[in-house]
């Protein structure tokens, strides 16, 4: 039996309090409850390898690690770090062509001005942001497509 190929799904600062964080904008459902939903979609095509941490640098070395491991893609969402890390723009593009997949539950273009850039996306394959938790299946799907 061939082994199924890996999806990391690599979570930022304060996503680990979904569910309770400001709902009416990130929804009521927890991180664990995203990836029992992923672990779902992906099941018979993808094992999914859900984290989260609060620090950049883990961040950063989790994409390492997946590049290092043969990871098939990455699912990106680095919560406040989107529009600060440099060092996550970086990394992304140090893992090329691993392909990254950038993931907002809410539209951080249609929030604050400092939402609005984003140096995650600008390495990222691509964007999947303002569909609540359904953002992960999506950005899920283009990575098994990819
Ligand atoms: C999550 C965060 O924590 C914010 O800092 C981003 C993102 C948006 C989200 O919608 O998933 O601005």
């Amino acid at each position: 039996m061939t082994a199924l190929p890996i999806i990391f799904v690599l979570n930022g600062p304060n996503l680990n309090r979904l569910g309770k964080r400001e709902p009416e904008i990130y929804g009521t459902q927890t991180l664990a409850d995203i990836g029992a939903m992923l672990t779902a979609e992906a099941a018979g095509r993808a094992t999914i390898d859900l984290r989260q941490s609060n620090h950049e640098g883990a961040l950063v070395d989790w994409l390492h690690e997946a590049a290092d491991t043969g990871v098939h893609a990455v699912l990106l969402n680095a919560g406040a770090y989107t529009h600060t890390s440099i060092a996550l723009l970086d990394a992304i593009k140090a893992i090329a062509p691993l392909p990254v997949f950038e993931v907002h539950l809410s539209d951080p273009h249609t929030r604050e001005g400092f939402r609005h850039m984003s140096y995650v996306g600008m390495a990222a394959v691509a964007s999947f942001a303002g569909h609540g938790a359904a953002s992960y299946t999506l950005a899920l799907e283009a990575a098994l497509a990819q």
